[in-house]
């Protein structure tokens, strides 16, 4: 069986080099011709444990392609932007993929949308499309991805699966497909049901963490560590409170509540909780305020772009933001991320990075950074504002460093 994936990103890739190893023909579809290339010259566009293996296991399996040809099964892995001036979901890439489907698509083959859309995109954009050229006898399912980047591999195997399909047919033959490498269960819904049930995941999500970014900014108010208050709240048997932090970044949580919320009269919780999660970068940069206080020509340094600990991927990441708002409040900027392999952005070394520095700022919680010897750093003021309670501050403190904790006054 030949199945062709559209979108070689974080999830698309995995997503074929599972079905790869599972023994299906692979044809990976991208239009990024710079992806396409770095594959067939054998290496990976991005990293992340266990694709490796899975990739030169795969080999002989999994072709590459800018071009969707005729397949038996094609699944759709594109991106699903926001669109930032109206603060929607931006489904050109599903439509584009879905109109080259459209293109070579035949009676009897299958297509199955991954990408995360706005309840209804299915029904409204995608099943017409393909209509327009093969107006019966195809196969359609939804089924959303709920891989975590840093685990995706392991979690696209054990974790429970949902497929929203349009006949009992279709589900089957995506079912099929799945329990080829999924070992969680596989539950069976309705379209609109399923692109609803994604949505609800990651806003749930975000609106956790902005419970926790309101309680660390209120316990700051009252003299309190949240850390401690958090442990203790956790100890009942229905509260587990997230962990508080610079804010929510990565393709998903920060978008996908838009496209659950964002056309909807009926919303406040969801886009409040958004509201919270990006004011924590104002926040961050008013805590590094109060902590060097006016001097001359302030330089801070920023420990990590990447939107969370171990991975290299910046999208919508808070340093970013974090960034953006110190340097517009005067300060110079400094930012090092060993991970992250644009390094235009970024210095080459923790030395460089902190060179001058009035203040360290833990912002991205890679494991790498616990190495550093804050002994060794050479800079003008010593800072640092741990914002998300991960370095060893007795280290620092030993070192010499006034340390800030956020959540903590
Ligand atoms: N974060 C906090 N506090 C926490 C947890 C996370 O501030 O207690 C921050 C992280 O640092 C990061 C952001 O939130 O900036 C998001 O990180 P994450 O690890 O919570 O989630 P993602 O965005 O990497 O992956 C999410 C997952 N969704 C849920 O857990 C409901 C994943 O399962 C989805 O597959 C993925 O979105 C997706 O692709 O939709």
């Amino acid at each position: 069986m030949k199945i062709s994936v559209l979108g070689l990103g974080y999830i698309g890739l995995p997503t074929s080099l599972l079905l790869a190893n599972a023994g299906y023909d692979i044809i990976g579809v991208d239009i990024d011709t710079k992806v396409v290339n770095t594959l067939s010259n054998g290496n990976l566009p991005f990293e992340e444990p266990g694709l490796n293996d899975l990739f030169k296991k795969a080999r002989n399996k999994f072709k590459v392609s800018t071009n969707v040809e005729s397949s038996d099964v094609y699944i759709i892995a594109v991106p699903t932007p926001l669109d930032e001036e109206i603060k929607i979901a931006d489904i050109s890439y599903v439509k584009n993929a879905s109109r080259s489907i459209a293109k070579v698509i035949n009676h009897d083959q299958l297509v199955i949308l991954e990408s995360t859309v706005p309840p209804g995109t299915s029904e409204n954009v995608v099943l017409p499309i393909l209509k327009d050229s093969c107006s019966s006898g195809f196969y359609y399912a939804y089924c959303p991805e709920r891989a975590i980047p840093g685990k995706t591999i392991y979690e696209m195997v054990s974790n429970d699966r949902i497929i929203g399909a349009i006949n009992e047919e279709s589900y089957k033959k995506a079912k099929e497909i799945y329990a080829s490498f999924v070992k969680g269960n596989i539950y069976k819904s309705n379209v609109k049901t399923s692109e609803f049930v994604k949505l609800m995941e990651n806003t749930f999500r975000d609106i956790n963490i902005a419970l926790a970014n309101e309680f660390s900014m209120i316990a700051e108010e009252f003299g309190i560590d949240i850390w401690k208050a958090i442990r203790l709240a956790n100890r009942h048997p229905r509260v587990d409170i997230l962990n508080p932090g610079p804010g929510v970044g990565g393709h998903c949580l920060a978008i996908d509540p838009f496209f659950l919320a964002g056309k909807s009269k009926n919303s406040r919780i969801v886009k409040l909780a958004r509201e919270i999660n990006d004011f924590m970068a104002f926040h961050v940069v008013k805590l590094t305020k109060k902590m060097i206080g006016d001097i001359h020509n302030p330089t801070i340094t920023l420990l990590g772009l990447a939107y969370k600990g171990n991975v290299d991927d910046i999208r919508e990441s808070p340093s970013l933001k974090i960034k953006k708002i110190a340097e517009g409040e005067g300060f110079n900027v400094k930012v090092f991320d060993p991970l992250v392999k644009d390094r235009s952005s970024s210095c080459k070394d923790i030395n460089e990075a902190s060179v001058g520095s009035d203040c360290i700022i833990l912002v991205t919680d890679h494991c790498e950074f616990k190495n550093i010897d804050p002994k060794t750093l050479l800079v003008r003021n010593k800072n640092l504002l741990d914002t998300r309670n991960f370095l060893d501050h007795e280290l620092w403190e030993n070192a010499g460093f006034k340390v800030k904790l956020l959540g903590r006054s």
